[in-house]
């Protein structure tokens, strides 16, 4: 039974909380909550054969409701279900209220975008490829006699004004194919670089079969699987984490306190990892900082311009969704020491309901000296041990793995760092051949020159909830009477006033960086109070801006964007980026120049590994990391980090 387009006018009622009262209106859908809307779905005959379901999530209260809401209290629990019908090619959004049991709203989706590809797509779409005569065919041209070995990498097609007539109104994936030489072995060590295949993902059936020059599959083997590595080193004794006393945080249901720290731990299947309502008990008083911080999209821009590869630009959070993609962690090798795992279900595109076990790891590190000085003088020295809590998830993403860790800190700091590891995504080489777009990684293995670009959203409430951001540029003051020995250098600062204003870049030349600030709290030297944002490794896009990927990236072509804070201003490239004609986000929604200073406000961040790939980056890349930090800045009166104990003696370094 396919979804009707007219709306369900029921009238939801709100008069009785969730039945599980340890809910918090934060909390992710419980397992339950989504078998529920699954089973409301299917009741109200919004599901049947040809529905599936793209994504249920929880509609996350407005905040003055959070901001107001005290345990106990009842408050309202909706879920939004995205559908796509696949015969009838045409997507819904349904909102579910959990608490009256209706479906106050289905709304359609414009025609011409695509919900984010469903995680049980991509092995139906290998399926159908495998099935194919086309490709039988094809792989039979390139000497491919076992299509089992054949790795089929179904790729978000995006829309590139390119596509031919016979594409329009397709839900598309376009596939590349890599070959493994036995079941086990390294299929992107040897890829089939002259074909891809066009796949319509409604009738899950081969479109065509696009061909270019074969390039014969690179000689040697990539292997990472331990059973390929005879000659491990064998010098690495054991290093335990042990917390004798029990760990320092309190966890109850996904609030955690640690030191002066509380905040809750939400996950989505479009995000994963998500932090609400971030304070700090500064002597007994809770004062907010980071209302919602969340990475909410991303995407890697490949470099290379052949015909078959120049779609190669993946949004993995907004076109795939990070938290279907999430990894169950495991104890000793994801996660070492002490780990409180937080489990999250999710819900596949037929409704079947799964906790993923172990999706968020939380647990306390050491992290080398949080301060330390001798006064050589008197001999009287004082050292701290720097201890951070980590919250952290790692997803999957076909070849990449991205791990994605917050971390806070005693003197009250905020960190947000992402760990890159996985295969490269690899093209073939003819003997002889130097890649012109690439780096040759191993003979006749090229990998193409490509840049990771992640957004973070940050919901600032430093201090109540408007804000404003001020960039400081720290700049040399020409030779002159004031400066006659040009020494002098000052950190100048410029509120932003609008959006415009704020749309803003990196710059090492001025040390550039952000602060935060609440201009109706002042410190006690009279500044407003603030929080710093402080960015890590960075650069802009090195595609032009009027490639065609611009459209729907729009957002990486800045690193600062504030916007006035909207609950539907959700990701950086729109609700759904997926085949998006004209792209959506940050640039189409800051057009208006709203106005940013001293109100409720979202910071985004861009920022960018640009990955020029070396032969050590594979067969598996060590990790890459980048981030930000979040510091404050005028927050606090001195070092928050002050009242830290010293470590228990060993030696004399505390005494
Ligand atoms: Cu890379």
């Amino acid at each position: 039974m396919a979804i009707p387009t007219e709306i369900n006018h029921e009238t939801p009622r709100h008069a009785a909380a969730p039945s599980t009262t340890s809910i918090h209106p934060l909390d992710p859908l419980t397992t339950a909550e989504l078998e529920e809307t699954v089973r409301i779905l299917a009741r109200e005959k919004h599901l049947g054969d040809n529905v599936r379901i793209a994504s249920i999530n929880l509609i996350e209260p407005a905040k003055s409701v959070i901001e107001k809401y005290r345990a106990g209290s009842p408050f309202e629990r909706k879920a939004l279900a995205v559908l796509m019908d696949r015969v009838k090619h045409s997507s819904y959004e349904a909102v579910m209220d959990l608490v009256s049991k209706t479906i106050p709203s289905v709304t359609p989706l414009p025609s011409e975008v695509q919900p984010s590809i469903m995680l049980d797509e991509f092995s139906e779409c290998e399926q159908a490829v495998r099935r194919s005569p086309l490709f039988q065919e094809a792989l039979k041209k390139r000497g491919v006699t076992n299509a089992d070995l054949v790795m089929v990498e179904p790729w978000s097609a995006g829309m590139y004004g390119t596509e031919v007539p016979e594409d329009k109104g397709l839900r598309r994936m376009r596939a590349l194919c890599f070959v493994r030489s036995e079941p086990k072995d390294n299929g992107y060590a040897r890829p089939i670089d002259s074909m891809v295949i066009v796949v319509d993902l409604y009738k899950m059936e081969v479109v065509r079969i696009e061909e270019y020059p074969i390039a014969p599959l690179p000689p040697e083997p990539g292997n990472w699987a331990r059973e390929y590595i005879p000659n491990m080193r064998k010098d690495l004794k054991p290093v335990e984490i042990v917390q004798p006393e029990g760990v320092s945080f309190k966890v109850e249901g996904n609030q955690v306190e640690w030191q002066k720290w509380k905040f809750r731990v939400g996950f989505t299947s479009r995000e994963g990892l998500v932090l609400h309502t971030i304070s700090y008990n500064d002597d007994g008083v809770e004062r907010p900082i980071l209302y919602r911080a969340s990475i909410c999209e991303m995407v890697v821009p490949y470099g290379d311009p052949r015909e078959q590869y120049y779609r190669k630009n993946a949004f993995d959070i907004g076109e795939y969704g990070l938290g279907m993609l999430a990894n169950s962690l495991a104890l000793g090798c994801d996660c070492l020491g002490v780990i409180h795992y937080f489990d999250f279900p999710l819900v596949d595109s037929h409704g079947t309901v799964t906790p993923l076990k172990n999706a968020v790891c939380l647990h306390e590190e050491d992290f080398g000296i949080l301060w330390k000085h001798t006064d050589w003088r008197t001999g009287q020295s004082e050292v701290r041990r720097s201890r951070r809590l980590s919250v952290s998830f790692i997803a999957t993403v076909g070849n990449y793995e991205y791990g994605f860790y917050w971390y806070f800190y005693q003197d009250g700091s905020i960190q947000c760092e992402i760990k890159l590891t996985g295969i490269m995504n690899t093209t073939a080489l003819a003997p002889g051949e130097k890649p012109q777009y690439g780096i040759e990684i191993a003979p006749q293995l090229n990998a193409p020159f490509h840049q990771h670009i992640f957004a973070a959203r940050l919901v600032p409430t430093v201090d109540g909830p408007n804000n404003s951001v001020v960039e400081v540029n720290t700049v040399g003051v020409p030779t002159g009477p004031t400066n006659p020995h040009g020494n002098a250098f000052v950190a100048e600062e410029t509120v932003f006033a609008t959006e415009k204003e704020a749309q803003r870049r990196v710059n090492a030349a001025s040390a550039r960086f952000w602060r935060v600030v609440n201009p109706s709290k002042k410190n006690r030297l009279g500044r407003p109070v603030g929080y710093r944002l402080v960015p890590g490794e960075n650069c802009p896009p090195f595609v032009q801006p009027d490639a065609a990927v611009m459209r729907r990236a729009g957002f990486t072509s800045n690193h600062v964007w504030v916007t006035p804070y909207d609950p539907k201003e959700r990701y950086a490239a729109g609700e759904y980026p997926n085949q998006h004609p004209t792209g959506d986000g940050l640039p189409n929604w800051t057009k208006a120049n709203r106005k940013v200073d001293n109100t409720e406000i979202a910071l985004w961040y861009v920022f960018a590994h640009n990955h020029v790939p070396r032969p050590e980056d594979w067969p598996v890349m060590p990790v890459a990391m980048l981030g930000f930090q979040f510091r404050p800045d005028g927050f606090f009166e001195q070092s928050a980090a002050m009242d830290v104990p010293p470590p228990p003696a060993k030696e004399h370094c505390c005494h």
